[in-house]
């Protein structure tokens, strides 16, 4: 039987989503959805990382934030295809978001980091469908104030929008780093994707033309460098709905009855759909 480790870079700025969807995917392998479904044949021996926060994750409260250092070991998620018998280790680190906007600000990443990329699989870059992605902060101000009051308030690069800062991400990696083979796999990940379901919501609900619309920067960096990433689009809803939702009535749920995922036009539950197509599983 064909056994493999696959390493995965999860990209994201702070509250993207990135913790939820790890621990929404360790549940869906304990609880596969299908008879087809990627499933857990067995669970690694540390998982100390998981468990810590995993009662909060199952009852719906809120996730702490990701410490930017973090230690011990990478979480690390055993499965089998049950249609073909081929089993994996895909190893998630849960990077602080944080990490990612020191690295836009300061122009520098760890050398650990850059080393981590050569051996990847590929990439799940996350992004919030309910968060925008620019920051339209200092013109509504500016905008909204007398002439004579107007000051301009000092540059802080973390405020720049959410796209160039991971548009810039992306380029860090495609130009600075050694890798392997070209064009690395990428799944935009468009988190709390039940929010544009809400009443009222006029956004595109194709995942695809919600990037193109709500993200322009990155979808147009996708599409004109597809030598060095070969993407594909997922909505994803880890969580099923906001904390409020959960709080309500939602939270009585078990997670894997409340995921949801969703590319092009077909919806399912199953949140190993990206990891399939980026291991080649
Ligand atoms: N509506 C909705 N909100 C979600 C969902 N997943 C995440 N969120 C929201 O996003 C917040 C942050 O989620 P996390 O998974 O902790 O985000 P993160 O990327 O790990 O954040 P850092 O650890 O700070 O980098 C949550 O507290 C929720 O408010 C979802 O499926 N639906
Ligand atoms: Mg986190």
């Amino acid at each position: 039987m064909s056994e493999a480790d696959y390493n995965l870079l999860i990209v994201g700025l702070p509250d993207a989503g990135k913790t939820s969807y790890i621990h929404a995917v360790d549940d869906l392998l304990q609880h596969p959805h299908t008879p087809d479904s990627l499933r857990s044949h067995a669970l690694a021996p540390d998982r100390s990382y998981l468990e810590r926060d995993k009662a909060d994750f199952r009852s719906g409260k809120k996730l702490l934030h990701t410490e930017r250092n973090l230690q011990g070991p990478v979480p690390e998620l055993w499965f089998e295809d049950p249609s073909t018998g081929k089993r994996g280790k895909l190893f998630l680190p849960d990077v602080s978001g944080e990490v990612f906007q020191d690295q836009w600000v300061d122009r520098k990443w760890a050398k650990s980091y850059s080393d981590s990329l050569q051996k990847l699989s590929g990439i799940l870059l996350f992004l919030r469908a309910d968060l925008p992605a620019s920051n339209q902060e200092l013109l509504g101000e500016l905008a909204a104030l007398p002439e004579v009051e107007r000051t301009a308030k000092p540059f802080d690069p973390r405020k720049a929008s959410a796209q160039v800062q991971l548009v810039d991400v992306l380029q860090f990696i495609a130009e600075h780093s050694a890798l392997p083979t070209y064009p690395l796999k990428l799944c935009v990940m468009i988190s709390a994707w039940d929010t544009v379901y809400h009443p009222g919501n006029m956004q595109p609900k194709i995942p695809s033309s919600f990037l193109a619309r709500e993200w322009p920067l990155l979808d147009q960096y996708l599409k004109t460098n597809r030598r060095k990433f070969e993407s594909r689009i997922f909505g994803v809803s880890a969580l099923g709905g906001t904390p409020k939702e959960l709080e309500e009535h939602l939270g009585e749920l078990p997670p894997q009855q409340r995921v949801k995922i969703v590319f092009g036009d077909i919806e399912s539950k199953d949140l190993t759909a990206p990891l399939r197509w980026l291991l080649g599983v």
